[in-house]
């Protein structure tokens, strides 16, 4: 203790000493004999070699505790800068010559490393110390071989910089309103592989420890930690400092580890949990009054969680903390919960909706995490999906169990399944289980397939293994592995253990054989269903669906366990979706053909997969097909469940793309929905549009396709009652389908869509307060904004930008920022841009939100990708160290591009700034990936699709009318917004 405050006062001696800073450390590579160089211990090349490929660290020593202490210097005076020691109480498995740990970007004074053998109770000299940058590696090597008989603790002081880079131990700030100054905090981001840029560690999730946590600081702020404050002390060294101790933690992983400096305030929630768990919710001052509605649910939920898993939340308090500067959406650091403030503010007259649900969301996400991933955690970051995944799918259990009345459920399901058929249809997808080799690697997997796919996996299982089975073995398994690491093999144990006992499966099958067919393959298949009408039988054949239709061997050599539901249009029944009966898939990739009798008669439909229970499309035969259209067609459509609609929506629309099914079938399926009034088809429907839609844009088919597209949305557009109808609040499903359709109606110029949207923001620009005084319906908000700013002029963009600049909620100027990049301003447009790479003007985290909002335009996409391909160095400046966001930009450019040039453009660009997509790479592989699909589709698919479009025009709607009056239309809307 004594040795620690003496350290730290005396200010670091900065000769001798190791700057674990990638980018500065080239030269200096692998080693870095600090005291008596003769020694070092990797001499061997063949050695050096070993260690080079591995990434990981050795298994022969492990942390049991740490105790660190951190000096925060958050004033610019003194430079943003911490300073800290952590002492680590180490045990030893097999006699070992060198301690070997993380340290990354710190400033180590290698000299004043001490090392204690605590059971001889004196010091080990240490005999020298390197670093391996590439590695993240830290190596100290001991005069003597250290015991496994012993147990030792190691000191090291360090110094880092706290910058605004958004990871590590990293500062944020924001303005105060009363005071009229930026104010400064300071928090930590650690998952995945962060935590050693704030503090020298076994940075692994395996090794788990126990921490003491001590955070010093001026006194004029507060500070946080995963546990409760056990005393605070002044600190007689630094002037006006006080030292804030924590009671010890639970075992935990270093990148649940969390710490806050800041000057916030907190609301304690009156929603009281049993055991009298503390429920706190920071934020700065002036958004108090936003952290009402998340501390209302978080305790409702954590006790949801309680009993659905049948474990207590082990820590006497929860602090959920809103970060104005923020990568992620949020990040579950056990007992300290750290969110973006769109994510766990709600202002009830400047929030939307949707707003309040993603708050609902993140906050039953997160304390779901407190079971999955800080309990019981990964081995290792292959399985991170087990985390993302249950966390996703137990969040929506939570969620509903909330709000009850947002029927949030089978939309969240249905959204992810409809999702993930898209992604995981991509050769470039990868499994949900995936092999990391390179640190680089991480980042990149926590994307659509770990949390989405992940999550409707296990709402597969527990469709098929029924609710009894799957909460027994779930809360087995967290329990079995409490405080310890566990693989996807353990919880298949504990599953089929439940489901055996509950005779859910049958005993010569186990979750294994299942689940290791979806989750260490990569992908999903498509079953063929061929009806025999004179046997009454079917025949069922499964393949992999891939987007692309040039397929080879190996891209086939696929098969899955499939659990199969069907039901018939006679005596349809879509109440169950546990498996009728099984496709099998054995270890030689071998599938049988599946035949299934009593089917009905050739006048009654069959359809597969009830309520979307596994994910798996379905292609029938064109009888079945007729069958299934004429349903939908006729006043029994309803007799279809709401999410098989849906699904048989996107089925279709995918089959045609790959030319397995006429779009003709497709067509005739979109054409009930003239009579359908429920969200999930219509979006299923649009979504599919969407994408087709952003192919026709720029040809000639377009005009036809846009009149297709008004006619349509008419119907439906009335039904929900347009954009001056005031949506129901408390009807989320209603609230969503009528802000969907109104901005496709909006695009589509359809009824008055467009003229009452530049009427409602016209009255809001002549309000004297428009701060305080908004008269937009607050749901339609994010489409009459956009509506207006596109159709406006500069006066209308330098309004809304004035709104985001005065804005005191998140989720408020989140809208606003999309809306902005609705412009057709191209000017308005390019400086925007510029903007988005000004951190002052826009946050960081932020950034790539008004790109991909601007490349999603028609015309900003043009600027956008310009922008891209010259100022990607900036991009990728600004947004380093987490690079991966790269993906998120070349994504929306991707979707847009069609021909070979653009492919071949975006391929040199890549190739020449190779760095910048180091970790990116995937994103990369499926962005191309797309461009050439969507080159395909145009060669393959556009005259299909235009004979059918003017098949059905000829049938089915006036083109002239449609132009004609989609011309009226614009131009009073047009007169409107130049008044
Ligand atoms: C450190 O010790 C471990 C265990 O003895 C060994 O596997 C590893 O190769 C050593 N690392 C170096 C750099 O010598
Ligand atoms: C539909 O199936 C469920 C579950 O299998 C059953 O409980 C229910 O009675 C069936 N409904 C009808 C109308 O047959
Ligand atoms: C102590 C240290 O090396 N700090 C560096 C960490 O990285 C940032 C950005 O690369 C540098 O600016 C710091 O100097
Ligand atoms: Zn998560």
């Amino acid at each position: 203790m004594r040795w620690l405050e003496i350290a730290l006062c005396v200010f670091f001696i900065y000769n001798n000493v190791i700057t674990a800073n990638p980018t500065a450390q080239k030269e200096e590579e692998e080693k870095q004999p600090v005291k008596e160089e003769q020694q070092t211990l990797i001499a061997d090349e063949n050695d050096e070699k070993k260690v080079y490929d591995n990434y990981r660290l050795p298994l022969s020593i492990t942390p049991d505790n740490y105790k660190l202490e951190i000096f925060t210097h958050l004033n610019d005076s003194e430079g943003f800068a911490f300073k800290g020691i952590v002492e680590i109480t180490l045990t030893v498995h097999e006699f070992a010559d060198n301690i070997t740990l993380h340290a990354k970007n710190l400033t180590i004074p290698t000299m004043n490393i001490e090392l204690r053998d605590v059971t001889e109770n004196e010091n080990v000299k240490i005999k020298s110390v390197e670093l391996m940058p590439k590695h993240d590696f830290l190596i100290i090597y001991p005069q003597s071989i250290l015991s496994k008989f012993r147990k030792y603790v190691v000191k090291i002081p360090f110094v880092g910089s706290l910058d605004t880079d958004l990871v590590g131990y990293y500062r944020s700030s924001y303005l105060d309103k009363a005071a009229n100054k930026r104010i400064w905090l300071s928090v930590t981001q650690f998952e995945p592989i962060h935590a050693r840029e704030a503090f020298p560690c076994f940075d692994e999730p395996e090794m788990k420890a126990t921490f003491d946590i001590s955070l010093a600081h001026h006194k004029m702020y507060n500070s946080l930690s995963n546990m409760p404050l056990k005393e605070t002390k002044e600190v007689e060294s630094v002037k006006d400092f006080v030292k804030n101790t924590f009671e010890t933690s639970v075992k935990m992983s270093t990148y649940l580890v969390a710490y806050c400096v800041s000057d916030f305030e907190y609301k304690e929630s009156v929603v009281k949990m049993k055991d009298d768990v503390k429920f706190r919710i920071y934020a700065r001052r002036d958004a108090m009054e936003q952290v009402d509605y998340a501390a209302e649910i978080g305790p409702k939920v954590l006790k949801f969680y309680e009993d659905y898993f049948d474990i207590k939340y082990p820590l006497p308090k929860v602090d959920m903390i809103a970060v104005p500067d923020f990568a992620a959406g949020a990040m579950e650091n056990w007992g300290l919960i750290t969110y973006r403030e769109t994510a766990l503010l709600y202002q009830s007259n400047a929030s939307t909706l949707s707003a309040k649900y993603r708050v609902a969301e993140v906050v039953a996400h997160e304390l779901a995490h407190q079971w999955f991933g800080n309990l019981c955690t990964m081995k290792w970051w292959s399985d991170l999906w087990l985390n993302e995944g249950f966390a996703t799918y137990v969040a929506s259990l939570g969620v509903a169990h909330l709000h009850p009345e947002w029927k949030s459920l089978d939309e969240e399901s249905v959204d992810n399944t409809l999702d993930i058929f898209k992604v995981d249809a991509l050769k470039a997808s990868h499994p949900v289980s995936v092999t990391i080799g390179h640190p680089n690697q991480i980042s990149q997997i926590f994307d659509a397939i770990s949390y989405s796919k992940g999550s409707v996996l296990i709402r597969m299982m527990h469709k098929f293994l029924g609710e009894k089975a799957f909460r027994f073995g779930v809360s087995n398994y967290l329990k079995k592995h409490a405080y310890a690491n566990a693989e996807q093999d353990d919880l298949w144990h504990s599953l089929t253990a439940s489901a055996h006992e509950e005779q859910s499966l049958p005993t010569s099958i186990s979750v294994k054989d299942i689940m290791d067919t979806w989750t260490l393959q990569v992908g999903y298949p498509v079953i063929d269903v061929k009806r025999d009408y004179d046997t009454n039988s079917a025949t069922i054949t499964q393949s992999r669906y891939l987007s692309d239709r040039y397929t080879t061997r190996s891209d086939l050599d696929f098969c899955w366990w499939i659990p199969l539901t069907y039901t018939f249009g006679e005596n349809r029944n879509f109440t169950s979706s546990s498996a009728q009966d099984w496709m099998t898939c054995n270890k030689n990739k071998e599938t049988e053909e599946k035949k299934i009798e009593n089917l009905p008669d050739s006048k009654h439909w069959a359809i597969f997969n009830i309520q979307l229970a596994g994910l798996y499309k379905i292609k029938y035969d064109a009888d079945n097909y007729k069958l299934i259209v004429d349903t939908l067609n006729s006043d029994e459509f309803e007799t279809i469940h709401v999410i098989n609609r849906a699904q048989l929506i996107d089925d279709a629309m995918d089959l045609a793309w790959t030319g397995q099914q006429d779009y003709g079938i497709a067509l005739d399926m979109i054409n009930y929905l003239k009579q359908e009034s429920e969200y999930i088809p219509w979006k299923a429907a649009l979504d599919n549009l969407r994408i087709v839609n952003r192919l026709l844009i720029r040809s000639q088919l377009y005009g036809v396709f846009k009149a297709y597209i008004r006619h349509i949305l008419k119907p439906i557009y009335a039904k929900v009652g347009g954009i001056s109808k005031v949506p129901d609040q408390t009807q989320l499903a209603s609230v969503k389908h009528q802000s969907m359709i109104c901005a496709w109606s909006c695009r589509f110029d359809v009824g008055d869509c467009v003229k009452k949207s530049v009427e409602f923001f016209n009255n809001w620009m002549i309000e004297t307060e428009p701060d305080h005084i908004n008269p937009i319906p607050l749901n339609l908000r994010p489409v009459i904004y956009c509506t207006a700013i596109r159709l406006g002029n500069e006066n209308h963009w330098k309004f809304l930008w004035q709104r985001y600049v005065n804005s005191n909620v998140g989720a408020e100027k989140s809208m606003i920022i999309s809306a902005l990049s609705c412009s057709r301003e191209q000017w308005v447009l390019s400086r925007y841009l510029e903007w988005s790479l000004n951190s002052t003007l826009v946050r960081k985290q932020d950034a790539s939100f008004v790109f991909s909002g601007i490349a999603r335009e028609e015309i900003g996409f043009f600027l956008a990708k310009s922008f891209f391909f010259d100022r990607i160095d900036d991009i990728y400046q600004t947004l380093y160290p987490d690079t991966s966001r790269l993906s998120r930009y070349i994504k929306p450019l991707a979707e847009q591009m069609s021909t070979q040039k653009e492919l071949t453009e975006l391929k040199d660009l890549v190739s020449i700034k190779s760095k910048a997509f180091e970790k990116s790479s995937q994103g990369v592989r499926q962005a191309l990936e797309t461009v050439e699909l969507n080159n395909q589709w145009k060669i393959n698919n556009y005259l299909q699709l235009a004979s059918r479009l003017n098949h059905m025009r000829m049938r089915n709607f006036d083109y002239e009318d449609e132009i004609a009056e989609e011309n009226n239309e614009k131009k009073s809307a047009t007169e409107l917004s130049m008044a």
